[in-house]
């Protein structure tokens, strides 16, 4: 199939599960058109099934704002004409259902018929789509998309509830490539760089907005290392990275604590990392626990959203609830204090992880397309 693939190429999540799904179905045999503004962060390597086409805005000062979604649509238009596209898949609703939508129609006058498909990831449903401006646009794109997806059940749930949606949303969870993931702990590991061999380490990694709680992961950090050695690795930028490093400053944890910033190196900070922290207030998903758990690294999360649907009590980790910092501190505690409980954790995020294994999702999105391909 020859598929346009419309995401945020930066840090976020919906963007790296757009490029890593497209990236798998280029090695499936598919042809995958990224179309957006500048060239998604994991999107290392281009091969012969992978095409990159940027949408440029040209600046014009009679504009307060710039067109984005025009020149969007207009350039899916062109791309779909130029390459023979069969299907577009659009991540996250603003605005990507909405130019997608134009294009189709465009496309239609034109006398080519092409479906889209949306997938939901959750900030566009639960925080930037809810707003009262954007929500009629939002739900004309998810009722006009050929098939919609959501991340998670909770997600699905979520968009029923606060959209006036009349049509189907079939669940497509996220995925890992878990080989991918996994750093040989023997040469590539290097642990002893960022903590000394009796410290635990604990790792948050995000986008450090409000919604992610970062003074949580701070106070749950500050309880840790009042009961044993231990380090925190805070990767990740964003708007609450500066309080954060203030509020360590406050704690007189400073000299415990490295903030990296963004990084294209999670899987090898994670493969010295003991724990993951994630308190979010919600998480329609939650991918950067995941890709701990894929690294062997239990997660303490809050119970929000679709945290549940990955991170599982009691076994990959322990849930507590938003703002719960005594809990989540607590069971951060038991499991680091018992080596032998750490070990089972760790291996046990492992196994949970390998329910969420590239090789078993991407296909539910092939059978998607091949059902939106049928519609037209
Ligand atoms: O919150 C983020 O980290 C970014 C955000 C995004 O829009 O890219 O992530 C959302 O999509 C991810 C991929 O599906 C999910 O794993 C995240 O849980 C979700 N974030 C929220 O729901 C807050």
């Amino acid at each position: 199939m020859k598929i346009a693939i419309v995401c945020y190429p930066t840090f976020g999540g919906s963007g790296v599960v757009a490029t890593e799904l497209g990236l798998e179905l280029a090695r499936r045999g598919h042809e995958i058109h990224f179309i957006t503004y500048s060239q998604p962060v994991r999107l290392a390597l281009l091969n012969p099934n992978i095409h990159y086409h940027e949408v440029h805005v040209p600046e014009y000062p009679l504009f307060h704002y710039q067109p984005y979604e025009l020149a969007l649509s207009s350039k899916l238009v062109d791309m779909v004409k130029l390459y023979g596209i069969e299907l577009l898949h659009v991540h996250y609703a603003i605005p990507h259902a909405y130019a997608g939508y134009m294009a189709k129609k465009m496309l239609k006058e034109q006398g080519i018929k092409i479906p889209m498909v949306t997938t939901l990831h959750g900030t566009d449903i639960t925080l930037v789509g809810n707003h009262p401006f954007y929500k009629p646009a939002v739900s004309f794109s998810i009722n006009h998309s050929d098939i919609v997806t959501s991340v998670s059940q909770d997600l699905k749930d979520d968009t029923y509830r606060l959209f006036d949606i009349k049509r189907e949303i079939e669940v497509i969870p996220n995925f890992i490539e878990i080989d991918k993931n996994r750093i040989d702990t023997t040469s590539e590991c290097h642990r002893s760089l960022m903590a000394t061999e009796t410290q635990k380490i604990v790792t948050h990694i995000s986008n450090f907005r409000k919604v992610k709680r970062i003074p949580d992961v701070i106070k749950i950090f500050n309880e840790i290392q009042k009961k044993m050695p231990a380090k925190l690795m805070m990767v990740g930028d964003g708007p609450e990275k500066a309080p954060a490093e203030a509020l360590c400053e406050e704690l007189g944890i400073s000299d415990k604590v490295i903030f990296f910033g963004n990084s294209h190196e999670i899987s090898k900070i994670l493969c010295f990392s003991d724990l993951f922290l994630l308190p979010s207030e919600t998480e329609s998903f939650g991918l950067a626990a995941l890709e701990a758990m894929a690294s062997g690294v239990p997660v303490i999360s809050s119970n929000t959203g679709g945290l549940p649907e990955v991170n599982k009590e009691g076994v990959s980790g322990y849930l507590g609830n938003v703002g719960d910092v005594d809990y989540m501190a607590e069971k951060a505690i038991e499991i680091l204090s018992d080596d032998a409980k750490l070990f089972e954790f760790k291996s046990n995020a492992l196994k949970v992880s390998q329910e969420f294994d590239v090789q078993q999702i991407v296909p539910m999105y092939e059978k998607v397309y091949r059902k939106a391909l049928k519609m037209h």
